[in-house]
């Protein structure tokens, strides 16, 4: 790997912001591909600080602050990301589901989405089924993004497409869902519409809902 990236990865494990925004400017300066900027140095970073979580060597303090200054730097290549799109390929409801805080995954979707021409209406974490569902029939979107990291509150995919189905309003919409525990199985199991491991197949999964 690039030592920038190198570099760039370390910063973000030690929650150094500034540092994370500099080394994203100058991984940019150098010209490297931005897919490798956010797989190698932003994303990698962070299954990097999971696996330290795992063995213990870090708490959440300190994945919350790198989870901070991660965001800083995907702040950064958001105009890049999100640049180009064909507007109005559709409008995508999304948010990170009941119980779950989690929403790095669920911003680099959504801005992916944007950046491929979808309209994004973003419900934040922590979003009930209710909350979903009368949205739903409040902005009418064409897709409804669910993201869930823990495997405490995937469960609530489940009950949010019962929610759907109880407002009436499954089948005006296609559900698609995505997060670190969920699989294609899953999917099926609770009769999603779609399933996508990462930001990029989630935007190819919308399009082929249109
Ligand atoms: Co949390 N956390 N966390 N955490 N955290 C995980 C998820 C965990 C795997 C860490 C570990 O143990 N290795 C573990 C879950 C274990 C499990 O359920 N089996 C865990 C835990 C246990 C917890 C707490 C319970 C810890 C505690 O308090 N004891 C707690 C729960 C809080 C809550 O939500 N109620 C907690 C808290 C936190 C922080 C707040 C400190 C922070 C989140 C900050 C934030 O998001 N603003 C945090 C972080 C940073 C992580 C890890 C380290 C990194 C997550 C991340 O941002 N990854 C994570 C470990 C890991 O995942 N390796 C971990 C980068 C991001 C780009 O990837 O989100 O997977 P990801 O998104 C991908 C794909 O999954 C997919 O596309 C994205 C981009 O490619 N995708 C979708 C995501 N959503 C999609 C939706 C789609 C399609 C694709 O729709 C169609």
């Amino acid at each position: 790997m690039e030592p920038v990236l190198q570099a760039l990865r370390q910063s973000i494990i030690a929650g150094k912001k500034a540092e994370v925004e500099a080394g994203v400017h100058a991984a940019l300066e150098a010209d490297l591909p931005i897919e490798s900027i956010l797989a190698d140095g932003l994303i990698g970073a962070m299954t990097e600080v999971g696996q330290r979580f795992e063995c213990g060597d870090l708490y959440v303090p300190e994945m919350l602050v790198a989870a901070r200054a991660m965001q800083a730097g995907l702040s950064i290549i958001r105009p890049r990301l999100v640049a180009g799109g064909v507007p109005m390929a559709g409008k995508v409801l999304i948010g990170t589901v009941k119980g779950d805080l989690h929403d790095i995954g669920k911003n680099l979707v959504a801005m992916m989405l944007e950046g491929a021409g979808f309209e994004i209406v973003d419900l934040g974490t922590d979003v009930s089924p209710q909350k979903f569902a009368a949205a739903v029939l409040e902005q009418k979107p064409h897709i409804l993004a669910m993201s869930a990291l823990l495997t405490t509150t995937m469960p609530s995919m489940q009950t949010t497409i019962e929610a759907l189905r109880e407002a009436g309003v499954r089948e005006q919409v296609k559900v698609i869902i995505g997060g670190a525990p969920i699989t294609e199985g899953y999917a099926l199991k609770i009769g999603a519409d779609g399933y996508a491991p990462d930001a990029s197949r989630a935007v190819g999964l919308a399009q082929s809902m249109r």
